[in-house]
């Protein structure tokens, strides 16, 4: 039996980390991409199959570029991309957010995907094999107060995966929009709030949020399913949180 390579972005923390972890038991070598070089190292050594580490930022195109078309020949062919790496900043309203903040969200979990995809996509159509997950999140499906252009960017993520699967039809090549809730025990929070460790609490607070395994879990269960079978989109929420309606003022009249 061959071994299949997946390649996982955002592999040195949360969902990717845990991603790695699975698919590694599932038999997977990896390829590694994240800007931390030792917590990939470290991840690597810990795992049972081979590794490949790209320590890169996804935004630098052209570093990427170059480490894709330079890998090694037995991890060239990817069979599965995760395309996880991503960021929420800040849970501002539109009107105080920092334009920083938006050009970096918008840059990574859209532009960076989309680029990531357009590298490695011609060699799955040209092998007509392969299977791209794309990490989402409820935030492109559900409006709340902050998540503008963070949710913005999730929700280009969701319309690329469906194009993508428009282009994709008569290939074997299979794309899910995987799309979590809260998720506890990441580092999400803490980049979202800059380290503010009162904030990152306060989120987590009183409920029992999804563990990066379920997700990781979930992905491992898409990537294995027969290749017939394409999950479009896939929205996992933990048991304590559901979309729980539209907001209305009851203050404007005064
Ligand atoms: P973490 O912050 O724990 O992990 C993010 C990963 O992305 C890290 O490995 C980080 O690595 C990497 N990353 C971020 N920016 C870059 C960059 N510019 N270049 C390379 N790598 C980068 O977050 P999660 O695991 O929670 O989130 C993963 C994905 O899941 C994101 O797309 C997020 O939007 C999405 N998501 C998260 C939810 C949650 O509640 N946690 C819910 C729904 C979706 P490094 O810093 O080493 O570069
Ligand atoms: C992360 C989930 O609700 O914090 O994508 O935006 S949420």
């Amino acid at each position: 039996m061959t071994t299949k390579t997946a390649l996982i972005t955002g592999a040195s923390a949360g969902i990717g980390f845990a991603t790695a972890q699975r698919l590694s038991k599932a038999g997977y070598q990896l390829i590694l991409v994240a800007r931390r070089k030792e917590k990939l190292v470290a991840l690597a050594d810990s795992l049972a199959t081979d590794c490949h580490i790209i320590a890169c930022d996804v935004n630098n195109h052209e570093q990427l570029k170059t480490e894709l078309n330079g890998l090694p020949s037995s991890f060239a062919k990817i069979d599965l991309l995760v395309n996880n790496a991503g960021l929420a900043l800040g849970l501002a309203t539109a009107d105080k957010t920092d334009w920083d903040d938006w050009q970096t969200m918008i840059q990574t979990n859209c532009l960076s995907l989309a680029f990531v995809t357009r590298q490695i996509l011609p060699g799955m159509v040209e092998r007509n094999q392969g299977q791209i997950i794309n990490i989402g999140s409820t935030a492109g499906n559900y409006a709340y107060k902050g998540g503008n252009v963070y949710g913005a960017s999730k929700a280009f993520v969701d319309h690329f995966t469906m194009n993508l699967r428009a282009d994709l039809l008569g290939k074997r090549v299979r794309v899910t929009n995987l799309v979590p809730g809260l998720i506890a025990e990441t580092e999400f929070s803490h980049v979202r709030f800059h380290g503010d460790m009162d904030a990152v609490k306060a989120v987590y607070a009183d409920c029992e949020a999804l563990a990066a395994d379920d997700i990781a879990n979930s992905i491992a269960w898409i990537a294995g399913l027969p290749e017939h079978v394409n999950i479009n989109k896939l929205e996992v929420m933990p048991t304590c949180q559901a979309p729980a309606g539209l907001a209305v003022d009851k203050t404007m009249l005064d």
